[in-house]
């Protein structure tokens, strides 16, 4: 899918600003074609999270459905032209209505849909635009909650007569399977865009590399009877043309897309048609793995990084440019060179300045806690697999052209352990789904939670063997030569699977400014002591060639008595300060190189 840009053939209209809102009071029927959104109107911001915009626990905690609506005018000026509405992010299910009329159903809060105005409006009309926004997560929905808000966990019980009073107390809620707060409502840009009639709909590049020259493979998808091709340098000189839907084009003495802090160097494929054109920024760039290594143009890389979140103050996850450009800047100050997208796909303005600075990507669908707070086997009994491949297929499409995206993340830490078997069906039938997705066949995994890996089949079948430990945290808590040794009974367990392994997450919980003579958990100097003594075990073993702490900064999670004003692991804090940690990862990092640092 293309992203939306404005040029001598094609017009953007933002239509995010104020728009009007209201929370469902519970009942949960259909409410856009009554007065309700009019008698409850309240302004809200778009794009953006809309739970922490009001002073009012009933944002915070809503669960259920919203409402959006504004006006929008389309200009005279657009009349012969194709009319499309892009949302970039709804999350977690949207409705749309134009003029009171249903014209999308969308599942999956992370990925852009789009919908052609062919016939529903007309050019010079003013349109009433309508959302409606549902945030409840269950076992069918990615990411994955429990079931419709009633369940009812441990401590819940103390003190309480019986199960089913406590269900009839207790507030009607999302119990999400994950470890970050459940941010709903329109998360991403909405704009209308304007096509010819005749129009490019998508383009596809895959770039190789044949001695001093790149080669690009691209395919043009079009109605379209000419199409042209120009490579453009980062000078605007043209370096190569073509012709045709579909071509490979030899760039010689080509510059290849290297990560920071070496040149991400960028061409433009400049597609035109005889009625339409569209730019496409591409880098130039081998992935591959060769044994226990992960190699970017032929190179060892070394992933130093983190686990991510879209997360920041007032806005929630919503898109937050501002931010994005902060975040890249201080992953650079670290020394760092890449991240995951922990735990659902980002904005796409992130995927683009991750292409233009050099930081290489992991890029993660939405499944996150599968098989999380059930007994049952989460893939015999839920009904997930049509829509994990739908998002699968949909990152794909948005995300292949980006050389930052050097792997795919099919989820995060799902259950591998109590059903084995139908894990690593599942996972291996995924696996090979997706590489037949991506055009560029890019290295395929998903991340793996603290389990029994011998008896996990399906982690040790992926490319790369992506890991999340918290020895010394979670578990072996605050003895970190307990935690060593017992990372090294894993690690060795690892070596002998012959495969490069990422450690995707580590960390431990840490109030800045919370300083001890003696390093105990909380503290800053034992998240530098917990940092340095893992790091020191991963240093020991080629195989390890990634560490992503985990988190770059610290981020809202549901309330709870494990997380005090969300969880503390950042190395920064959730208004990017520096905690200790990152100062010593600066340290760590500007002294490893990106290439080269394990054989
Ligand atoms: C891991 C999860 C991550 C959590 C982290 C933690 O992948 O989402 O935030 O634990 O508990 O298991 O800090």
């Amino acid at each position: 899918m293309l992203y939306p840009v404005t040029n001598e053939k094609r017009t953007v209209i933002d239509l995010n600003g104020v728009w009007g809102f209201c929370l469902d009071d519970g009942t949960n029927e259909e409410r856009i074609n009554n007065s309700f959104i009019a008698l409850n109107r309240e302004n809200i911001a778009v794009p953006a999270s809309y739970n922490d915009l009001k002073d009012d626990l009933r944002y915070r905690e809503h669960y259920g459905w919203a409402y959006y609506e504004r006006t929008f005018t389309i200009p005279e000026t657009l009349r012969s032209q194709r009319l499309v509405l892009r949302f970039d992010a709804v999350t977690h299910h949207a409705l749309v209505y134009i003029n009171g009329k249903l014209v999308k159903e969308h599942q999956g809060g992370f990925l852009p849909f789009e919908i052609s105005l062919d016939g529903i409006v007309t050019a010079g009309s003013t349109c009433l635009l309508q959302v409606a926004v549902d945030n409840r997560v269950s076992h069918s929905t990615l990411p994955v909650g429990n079931e419709d808000g009633t369940a009812f966990f441990g401590s819940d019980n103390a003190g309480v007569p019986s199960v089913e009073m406590a269900k009839k107390w207790r507030k009607k809620r999302n119990l999400p399977n994950f470890d970050f707060f459940n941010y709903a409502g329109i998360n991403r840009s909405v704009r209308l865009y304007s096509t010819p009639e005749k129009y490019i709909r998508d383009v596809t590049i895959v770039p190789s590399v044949d001695g001093a020259d790149g080669i690009v493979d691209y395919t043009v998808d079009t109605d379209c009877d000419s199409v042209f091709v120009a490579i453009t340098d980062r000078e605007g000189r043209t370096v190569a043309t073509a012709e045709g839907k579909e071509g490979r084009i030899r760039i010689e003495n080509a510059k290849l897309w290297n990560p920071y802090p070496e040149d991400p160097y960028l061409y433009t494929a400049v597609i035109k048609t005889e009625s339409d054109r569209y730019d496409l920024r591409f880098g130039i760039r081998t992935v591959r793995i060769d044994g226990r290594r992960f190699l970017i143009n032929g190179k060892p890389f070394f992933f130093k990084g983190f686990g991510k979140h879209e997360d920041s103050p007032v806005h929630g996850r919503g898109f937050d440019l501002a931010f994005d450009v902060k975040d890249m800047s201080l992953i650079k100050w670290m020394g760092a060179n890449s991240f995951r997208t922990s735990h659902y796909p980002y904005a796409e303005e992130m995927y683009s300045l991750a292409d233009e600075e050099g930081i290489v990507i992991i890029d993660e669908t939405p499944a996150v806690g599968i098989g999380a707070g059930t007994a049952q086997d989460p893939y015999k009994t839920f009904n997930i697999r049509k829509h994990h491949e739908d998002v699968i297929r949909d990152l794909i499409d948005r995300d292949k052209n980006h050389p930052s995206v050097v792997m795919w993340s099919m989820a995060n830490e799902p259950d591998t352990e109590h059903f084995p078997e139908s894990a690593e069906e599942y996972w291996t039938s995924l696996y090979d789904y997706t590489h037949s997705l991506d055009p560029q066949d890019r290295p395929v995994t998903f991340v793996c939670c603290q389990n029994n890996y011998e008896v996990d089949r399906a982690t040790r079948k992926m490319d790369v063997v992506c890991i999340n430990r918290y020895y010394g945290w979670y578990n072996l808590s605050g003895d970190m030569d307990a935690a060593c040794y017992a990372l090294n009974i894993e690690l060795d367990f690892w070596q002998t699977i012959g495969k490069p392994l990422i450690m995707t997450e580590y960390g431990a919980d840490t109030l800045p400014g919370f300083h001890l003579s003696q390093p105990e958990m909380f503290s800053e100097e034992f998240q530098v002591m917990y940092y340095d003594r893992i790091n020191t075990e991963f240093d020991k073993r080629d195989f390890v060639i990634g560490e992503h702490p985990w988190n770059f900064a610290d981020f809202n999670t549901i309330q709870g008595v494990y997380r005090a004003d969300g969880n503390r692991k950042g190395l920064l804090t959730r208004d990017r300060r520096p905690k200790m940690a990152a100062h010593y990862f600066r340290k760590r990092w500007t002294s490893i190189p990106t290439f080269g640092y394990k054989p």
